[in-house]
């Protein structure tokens, strides 16, 4: 065929009708993503980011919720595998348990990236990517507030009953493990009760009640590894006929817009920002995994520490 004028228009017309028809069009990117449950709003907002991501995106996105059981995790990500998604992503419940389903998703050759939690696998080629806050230094930083406070009122009683997050969970491990790195230097620290409320305001209101019936005004301080463990123990305390945030000071992490209600209403007196924003950090990487381009194996995300001081100027300011 000569190649006239009239021959390319009618090609180049052509290439682009093809292009254009539903039948070639890119097939949108699919990713499963396991979420571990609906527990707190620090989760809400978190699951509310990466669906909202994944629409902005155009991603087809296939959401498992697992009611805090790993098994249900284990399952959903089974489920991907078998509908041969491009990417797998979750948030694991607890840090062990993951070798075999993870490697599993290797032999699939799916990629995948993990968000918010850690795990402990034997291989780390086990997943591409980690998003996520630094639990630890989140705990530091709870610690170092209360150390603060102590040098300000050396006379105050500093007994502290803890309300940790979920038994086995990366941020209950870590944000303990930070905390008494933080207050170790500090002898008038003391750590008198530690027990999990699996970062829920019931499970945190019916454990302070515990603490309150057995150690009562011998209790100064509480640490909740979580905003919503904090507000079920603010209950608690009330209950009790005690001041939460003067009788008993409250710290706390997440930085949830409950926990900025409380400190406006004087009843909790710091919370460590933990953001649950990782919807678009997720997607980029998902997108660029399946582009075949290198990402980074450790994504940290930027955080803050809001005293209550400041919580009335900063609150107009909070997305979640
Ligand atoms: C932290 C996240 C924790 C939050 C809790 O990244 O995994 O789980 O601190 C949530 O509120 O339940």
């Amino acid at each position: 065929m000569r190649l006239t004028r009239r021959n390319l228009l009618g090609a180049a017309m052509a290439a682009t009708l093809v292009a254009a028809s539903p039948a070639f069009a890119a097939k949108p990117l699919t990713i499963g993503f396991s979420q571990v449950g609906a527990e707190s709003e620090w989760r809400t907002a978190n699951t509310a980011s990466i669906k909202d991501a994944a629409r902005k995106a155009g991603v087809n996105l296939k959401f498992a919720d697992a009611q805090q059981r790993q098994e249900n995790q284990v399952k959903a990500i089974r489920s991907f595998i078998a509908q041969r998604v491009d990417v797998i992503a979750f948030s694991p419940v607890v840090e062990s348990g993951w070798d075999t389903v993870l490697r599993e998703a290797k032999a699939a050759k799916i990629p995948v990236i993990l968000t918010d939690r850690a795990v402990k696998v034997s291989d780390p080629s086990l997943f591409v990517s980690f998003i996520g806050s630094d639990f630890v230094e989140e705990g530091r930083r709870a610690g170092r507030w209360l150390a603060e406070h102590q040098k300000k009122n050396p006379n105050r009683g500093y007994n502290i009953v803890e309300l940790q997050g979920t038994v086995g969970s990366a941020p209950a491990l870590d944000r303990k493990a930070g905390f008494l790195e933080a207050i170790a230097a500090n002898p008038k620290l003391k750590i008198i009760r530690s027990q999990t409320g699996d970062f829920t305001r019931a499970k945190g209101k019916e454990v302070m009640e515990a603490f309150l019936k057995s150690e009562g005004k011998n209790i100064n301080v509480l640490y909740a590894h979580n905003d919503d463990m904090a507000i079920g123990a603010i209950q608690a305390i009330e209950e009790a006929g005690l001041k939460p945030g003067k009788d008993i000071l409250v710290v706390s992490i997440d930085g949830v817009k409950g926990a900025f209600e409380a400190m406006m209403m004087g009843k909790l007196n710091v919370t460590v920002e933990c953001n649950p924003l990782l919807g678009p950090q997720l997607i980029q990487t998902a997108q660029a995994v399946k582009a075949g381009q290198a990402v980074p194996k450790r994504i940290t995300v930027n955080e803050g520490v809001f005293p209550a001081e400041v919580a009335a100027k900063e609150f107009p300011n909070r997305q979640y």
